[in-house]
Parts: structure tokens; C-alpha cells; sequence
């Protein structure tokens, strides 16, 4: 079999058991991984894992460090002209970090001798995108099945590939991640330490308005259930989708992450899409009667969420007309440089059509309430399709 081919068993997904204590939080080689076994223990689980000495091939590991550190020369010379996104732990506003854009160049400056009072973390950098035949990192294979990067190199739309650079101290919130998806992240220097909330723990955080802390203070809180994950240079740590984490670096690091979304955690993400349109329901319910009503609590859902119902069907829509070309011969190519089995493809649209079968049973799409107009009769053919080639 190549390597580069993925296969994923024909298996059901279990339902959450966060019961399941001890195989939280387990740290393993790379090189003794196989992607079935991450796949079973972990992705379906929906369980973090820590995965050592992922990126010792990788381009940035050898150019970027020197002698352990930041090569901030080399990084300057390289990408000193690019602009990148940068907050400041230092300065908070609105319950966040206050946000600039910022020369790398200048930015590499500041790391190099930061003498003043700010603590400027640079995140969420697009360098991928901006630089896209820089191959600095590979795709590790067990992060390929990546149906959101996927969609977004294809439509040429915003991707969730980044870069985070910070000094020692630098954080990151506690939060969850865009649309409930997973993440991973692969330290290429330096040492992160997460804490990661099993899905529900959060909620003994929120004060009474339901707002959640900045930051997570042990000592405050002696009830919740959580785990402290060290994060080594060369590690990768799979965070799975739902779980609240607050990250900080704990060395001058430099970090790759990805967001994803694939058949492991669909559902989950289309759980999370209809309890924030009943929230946003209920926030504007004194406007019910209004002919609006159904587009506005899309158009906030919107822009609480990230996307709305019709750009998850949308989305949805896309990878399962894909997967079934690819069933039918086309070209099998995943991210990167990855094939997918049949198998693979066949998972891929059993899931979907699950979804996509909740989603028809939805009020919304039961009422036809005017929002979801060419995307009804695709659904319909695309789960007709599924259930006859996958059946
Ligand atoms: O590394 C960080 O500071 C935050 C990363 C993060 O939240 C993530 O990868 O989901
Ligand atoms: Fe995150």
C-alpha cells in the first residue's frame, strides 16, 4: 500500500464518553503510530493525543531554528516584506486581545531584543497562503482527511493553515475553536502548555451572564475537570473538537495549525450549528412574527458562528458531490499529496448523508422558510445518490 494513501475502516462513531478518563491525553512516537491507530483511539473518540517528533523532516525545523532558538535573521530575510496579524497579551479590550497588522520584519525586531511593555503574540498567520509554493511543513498524514482546507483550496476561499510565533510568556485564551472543528498544532521550536476542558467543563466557568474567563485560574475553580498538556518542540497536539483550551508559551515558540473538519466530526459541528441558531432564536424571539426573522437569525448566526446554514450545506453539498466522482474514477487526491482509498470516500458520504438526513428533518428545511432555496433540490439528490452507490 503507498504511503500516502489513506483508509479508514467502514466503522460506526461512537457516541461521547468522556467517562473514558484514562485514554486521555496519551503522548506517542510518531514513527510507532499508525494512521489506523490514531484514527480508532483518538480521531473518532474525539479524545486529544499528544504525537512526538512529527516534524523532524520538515523544512522550517531545519531553517528556522538555530542552536534552539528562533533564526529571527533568517526569518527576516526571508519573509520580512509580508504583513501578518498580531496581538497584544498586554492589552486587552472587549474580553480579547487587542489586535494589530505588523511588518514581519518589524515584528522579528521586537523579538530579537523586546525591551518595551507590550507582549506581542504574532497569530493566525496565512503564510501558507501567502507563500504558496513555500513548502516549509508537510501535512502530517494523520491530519490529512481535512474536509475544510480541502474546500478552500479548491474555491480559493480563506484556508485555516497557520503560523504563531510568540516570545516566553505570550497566550492564547481560553476559547473553542472556529465552527467546533479540531485543530492540530506542531511546535517547530520552543514549548507550549495547553489546558484542554472535556466539552461541558466549561460551563462551571461562566459567571452569571454565561461569559467565560479570559483565563482559566486553577485555584478558582476546584470542580472542573481538566488536563495540562506540555507541548515540546517536534510535538504535534491533536485537540478535539468542543474542547475549551487556553494555550501558553512557555519558550520563545513557533507553532503550525490547522483547523479541520472531516467525518469524525461533522455531526459535532452541525450539533454546534443548530445550538447557536436556538441561541441566536432566542435573543431576538420579541421579533418572531417579522417576514425577516428567519434571515436575520441567519445573518447573526453568521457572524457569531462563521458561517450560516446555507454555507455549511453548501460545503457539505460540495465534498459529497466530489466524493462521489471519486467514486466513480475521478482523480482520488485529497490535501496535499494524499489518496484516498475507497473506503475512505465511502466513510466520507455515509457521514455526510447522515447529516445531511438530520438536516432534512430540520425546521428550517421542513419550512421552507425561503433561506435555503437551490440547495434543497442538491441535498435531495445528492442523499438519493449516496444511499444507492454506498448501500
Ligand atoms: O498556540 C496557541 O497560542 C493557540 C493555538 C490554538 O488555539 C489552536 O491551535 O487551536
Ligand atoms: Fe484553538
Amino acid at each position: 500500500m503507498s504511503i500516502n494513501k489513506i483508509e479508514c475502516p467502514l466503522i460506526d462513531i461512537p457516541e461521547y464518553n468522556y467517562n473514558c478518563w484514562s485514554v486521555v491525553s496519551s503522548s506517542l512516537e510518531c514513527s510507532e503510530l499508525s494512521f489506523l491507530d490514531f484514527f480508532s483511539n483518538f480521531m473518532i473518540k474525539n479524545t486529544p493525543c499528544i504525537i512526538r517528533n512529527i516534524a523532524s523532516e520538515w523544512e522550517c525545523t531545519k531553517k528556522w531554528v538555530c542552536n534552539n532558538e528562533i533564526n529571527y535573521d533568517y526569518l527576516k530575510d526571508k519573509y520580512g516584506n509580508l504583513e501578518a496579524p498580531v496581538a497584544d497579551c498586554n492589552n486587552i479590550q472587549y474580553n480579547s486581545h487587542c489586535k494589530i497588522d505588523m511588518k514581519v520584519t518589524e515584528y522579528m525586531d521586537y523579538m530579537k531584543h523586546h525591551k518595551d511593555n507590550r507582549l506581542l503574540y504574532l497569530k493566525d498567520w496565512h503564510l501558507r497562503r501567502n507563500k504558496p509554493d513555500d513548502n516549509f511543513y508537510e501535512i502530517p498524514i494523520f491530519f490529512a482527511l481535512d474536509w475544510l482546507n480541502e474546500f478552500a483550496m479548491d474555491n480559493n476561499e480563506d484556508d485555516f493553515m497557520f503560523v504563531y510565533i510568540g516570545p516566553k510568556g505570550s497566550w492564547t485564551p481560553l476559547h473553542e475553536d472556529v465552527y467546533c472543528s479540531y485543530s492540530w498544532s506542531v511546535n517547530i521550536v520552543g514549548r507550549k502548555k495547553w489546558i484542554l476542558f472535556p466539552p461541558g467543563e466549561e460551563d462551571k466557568l461562566k459567571d452569571s451572564f454565561g461569559n467565560l474567563p479570559l483565563l482559566f485560574e486553577a485555584e478558582k475553580h476546584t470542580n472542573v475537570k481538566y488536563y495540562e498538556i506540555i507541548q515540546e518542540k517536534g510535538d504535534a497536539i491533536f485537540v478535539p473538537s468542543g474542547w475549551h483550551h487556553q494555550v501558553a508559551n512557555e519558550l520563545n515558540t513557533i507553532s503550525v495549525n490547522h483547523n479541520w473538519i472531516n467525518a469524525c466530526n461533522v455531526h459535532i459541528v452541525w450539533t454546534a450549528l443548530q445550538t447557536n441558531l436556538t441561541m441566536v432564536e432566542h435573543q431576538i424571539e420579541e421579533f418572531k412574527d417579522s417576514p425577516e426573522y428567519s434571515s436575520q437569525c441567519q445573518l447573526i448566526l453568521k457572524s457569531l458562528f462563521g458561517m450560516d446554514f446555507k454555507d455549511f450545506i453548501s460545503f457539505l453539498c460540495y465534498i459529497a458531490k466530489k466524493r462521489l466522482n471519486q467514486l466513480e474514477g475521478k482523480s482520488r487526491m485529497g490535501l496535499s499529496k494524499y489518496i484516498l482509498g475507497i473506503d475512505t470516500i465511502k466513510f466520507d458520504l455515509i457521514h455526510i448523508l447522515k447529516v445531511m438526513e438530520s438536516i432534512t428533518t430540520h425546521p428550517i428545511f421542513l419550512n421552507k422558510q425561503n433561506i435555503l432555496p437551490s440547495i434543497t433540490e442538491d441535498i435531495i439528490k445528492i442523499k438519493h445518490e449516496i444511499t444507492e452507490k454506498c448501500h
